[in-house]
């Protein structure tokens, strides 16, 4: 067996040099990008910052969808902000309300075969169209933007294998649901899931977009399914079928990691507070009430999902006890389902219908009473993911969540649906397209000037690394911290944004309010950290916010991999454990030394660390490719574009 994968394909095709092997280090032509409103802000600062002047990439997008709420006029700035940028510099514009930028890219803008960098995790959702997608953070965006290759570690390719067929009861979230249950949150890291087998042909785009997009909660770098029929089908419904070229794994794809899973055999599947792979089949789940349940997101706010959702609750009410809230992954699936009458369904049944964006699902909005128990279709359910730092979330497919806003408690499907009606509910054969909300502009630039936001202060920027770094341990936190923990989903600290020295002050504020004050006191310090660290959003506050603190490196067991790119762009070394028992041995408080750092990085890696306050030392691992060895010497990326552009000029003159 040699032949090729899909991904292997695909990288092949786009790559620029470097090697494929997989943890060497690669640089890739890129297709497409994406930023938010969120992710755009430090994306845009950081372009300007490295002095970038143009949008290179061939189809730049800016979606306008994360924080719609507009608590005050902070909000509206930075969006006012971020359109100038996209004037200027030709970018395409998601209005805000055109819908979630993970929906509206699979269903308006994708190309089977191409890649897309976004600012944003689960920008591998666009693997449902054979797109392969990768989240990074926003100065990787913003350099990738100006035309540059993505540099990154090669992956793996582990192959999901799908036989059989779903049964009625069950959805594609229950698939996601399960191979988290099975892999784990960090089960994917520095592998690329790429799907295959007969059970693939029976799923559609939008069943597909929900697998692919949760391989972020396993930590995968993307998810890759075949653009096969189906994809051409959802095309053609979406009359872009001129985007559809057949791309697929070679019959005999040569793939050093498989799995299989019998579609037949899965059943409804829920997530217990806290991660999203604590997960049981629900029919084994303890009994619990919920006090609010959403359904939406960009992991399941489809036109199957939602109309599926309104068929359970047709001619029902929902739960005295249950707020029930829904939203659209876009404007076009919400005129649909308007149109063929299952808004209205949803409406009779009392759900309260929220804008198309992705609000609570982020904290922004709709945060629940204290310890509240609640349910949601989203992907994350870290505490503090609601907005409220005590609430217990659970999470499963639209289905369960129809079952449970009628009982108020969590509860199978199979009793509440009429199956012959649910199959009646087929993916759309035309959907209804209208792109008014879809600005774009021509890539010529305009000279448009920048809108200035007052929220928006310079982007601090580091010194080039010292000979020897020195602190005390400024937070020592164990395992499976999510980068929720270390700048909650509120909005008055996510409205902060582009004022990193304002928002820094907020960072781990829900595990450790003390933090910011302790760590600023320091100056320079350490932080130590478990097994899977900074899971999650591509949020890059949690890196250039420690950074700001003065955190010279984190020293982890384990750590994720937008993250870890993300602290390397801000000059902050991610060093790992050894031993589990050096992890145990280090105490918040002890003052840590590092001599001659760069010497030992261009060593064997192997970097000792001396605990002056326990009189003892132990090695910690480098991982850095000789790219990332030279931006962590730079200081991080801005300064070392900086550089570089600078010498390329002093060369032009
Ligand atoms: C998320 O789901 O956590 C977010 C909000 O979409 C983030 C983006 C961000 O925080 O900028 C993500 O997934 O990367
Ligand atoms: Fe938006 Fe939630 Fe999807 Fe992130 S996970 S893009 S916040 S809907």
């Amino acid at each position: 067996m040699d032949g090729k994968t899909l991904t292997g394909k695909l990288l092949s095709d786009h790559l620029v040099s470097g090697s494929l092997e997989a943890g060497e280090e690669c640089r890739i032509r890129v297709d497409s990008t994406l930023v938010h409103d969120m992710s755009g802000l430090l994306a845009f600062m950081g372009f300007e910052a490295m002095g970038l002047d143009r949008v290179a990439v061939s189809a730049p997008n800016l979606f306008i969808d994360h924080n719609l709420v507009a608590m005050d006029a902070s909000s509206l700035n930075d969006q006012e902000f971020l359109q100038s940028c996209a004037r200027r510099f030709g970018l395409a514009i998601s209005r805000p309300g055109n819908g979630i930028c993970h929906s509206v890219y699979y269903h308006r803008l994708g190309r089977p075969g191409t890649i897309l960098v976004g600012a944003d995790s689960h920008s591998a959702t666009a693997g449902a169209l054979g797109v392969l997608g990768i989240g990074a953070g926003g100065l990787d965006v913003a350099v990738v933007m100006s035309g540059e290759p993505f540099q990154m570690k090669a992956p793996r390719v582990l192959n999901v294998r799908l036989e059989g067929k779903l049964r009625a009861v069950s959805c594609a979230k229950d698939v996601a649901l399960l191979l988290l249950g099975r892999l784990g949150v960090k089960g994917c890291v520095g592998r690329i899931m790429e799907y295959s087998g007969p059970g693939v042909e029976t799923l559609t785009v939008p069943q597909r977009a929900t697998i692919a997009n949760m391989g972020a909660e396993m930590g995968a770098t993307s998810s890759i399914f075949p653009a096969d029929e189906q994809v051409r089908r959802f095309l053609c419904a979406q009359g872009r079928e001129e985007a559809y070229r057949l791309c697929l794994a070679d019959p005999d794809a040569d793939y050093e990691e498989s799995l299989t899973i019998d579609l037949s055999r899965v059943e409804p599947m829920v997530a217990l507070p806290g991660q999203p792979d604590r997960v049981v089949p629900v029919s084994q789940a303890k009994p619990v009430e919920f006090s609010q349940i959403f359904i939406g997101s960009c992991t399941n706010g489809s036109y199957t999902d939602l109309a599926r959702a309104a068929l359970v609750l047709r001619g029902r009410k929902v739960h005295s006890g249950t707020a029930v809230l829904a939203a659209c992954g876009n404007r076009q699936i919400y005129q649909m389902l308007l149109r063929d009458g299952y808004i209205g369904m949803l409406v009779d049944a009392g759900v309260r219908f929220l804008e198309c964006a992705c609000g609570p699902c982020m904290g922004i909005g709709q945060a629940p009473a204290s310890g509240a128990k609640i349910l949601r279709t989203t992907n994350r359910n870290y505490p503090g993911r609601s907005g409220t730092p005590d609430a217990e979330m659970y999470l499963c497919g639209t289905e369960v969540a129809a079952a449970s806003a009628i009982t108020g408690q969590l509860s199978t499907p199979a009793r509440w649906m009429d199956v012959s009606l649910l199959e009646k509910i087929k993916e759309p054969e035309h959907y209804l397209v209208d792109d008014g909300m879809l600005l774009r502009y021509d890539k010529a630039p305009t000279g448009e000037p920048l809108c200035d936001s007052p929220n928006i202060r310079p982007m601090p920027v580091k010194e080039p690394l010292s000979r020897e770094i020195s602190g005390p341990v400024s937070l020592k936190l164990s395992d499976g911290v999510s980068t929720d923990d270390i700048v909650p989903p509120e909005p008055k600290i996510l409205t902060l944004r582009p004022n990193v020295p304002e928002l820094s002050k907020y960072l781990f504020h829900n595990l450790d309010p003390a933090f910011a004050a302790r760590a600023a006191a320091a100056g320079s310090s350490f932080l130590v950290a478990g097994d899977g660290y900074a899971q999650g959003s591509s949020r890059e506050h949690a890196a250039i916010g420690c950074m700001y603190l003065g955190v010279q490196a984190v020293l982890v067991r384990s750590i994720h991999r937008i993250h870890r790119a993300n602290l390397i762009n801000y000059g902050v070394l991610p060093l790992l454990f050894e031993q589990q028992e050096d992890w145990a041995a280090v105490d918040q408080g002890d003052q840590l030394f590092i001599e001659s750092v760069w010497d030992q990085l261009v060593g064997d890696g192997r970097i000792r660390v001396e605990n002056r306050s326990k009189g003892c030392s132990f090695y910690v691992r480098s991982d850095l490719t000789p790219y990332e060895r030279e931006l962590i010497r730079a200081g991080g990326l801005i300064p070392y574009i900086r550089s570089r552009r600078g010498n390329r000029e002093d060369v032009e003159r």
